[in-house]
């Protein structure tokens, strides 16, 4: 599948990011409008443009995503105080950039439920 995405060059080294993790399998990366005190996106490598466009074969993939993000919570001292991860799908789920992406959201109690 080609990806065109800001997020597909950001995966492929292509235009830079402040990464904070990476893998053979998964890219994480802050977010430049961040709505936490820490905000990083944790991407696959390989393109899938929304959570509707994954299929059995990537149940590991995306299970790894959030193991990855579990990681960086960790990383970033926050994990036991506690997080958000958030897939945004489509435009009624606010998603924007069509490559899918886990949203850490950390540092600060968080509200719920969201706008
Ligand atoms: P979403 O709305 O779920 O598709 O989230 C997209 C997020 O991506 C949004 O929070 C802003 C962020 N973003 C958009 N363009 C860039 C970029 O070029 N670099 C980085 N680091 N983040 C970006």
């Amino acid at each position: 599948m080609s990806d065109d995405t800001i997020f597909g060059k950001i995966a492929r080294g292509e235009i830079p990011a402040d990464i904070v993790y990476e893998d053979e399998h998964a890219v994480a990366f802050r977010d430049l409008n961040p709505q936490a005190p820490t905000h990083v996106l944790v991407i696959p490598r390989r393109p899938i443009a929304t959570l509707n466009d994954a299929g059995p074969d990537d149940a590991e993939l995306i299970g790894r995503l959030f193991l990855a993000a579990a990681k960086v919570a960790a990383q970033e001292g926050f994990a036991d105080d506690g997080y958000r991860t958030v897939i945004n799908c489509n435009a009624d789920g606010g998603q924007t950039v069509y490559h899918l992406h886990v949203h850490l959201l950390g540092g600060r109690p968080l509200q719920w439920p969201p706008g």
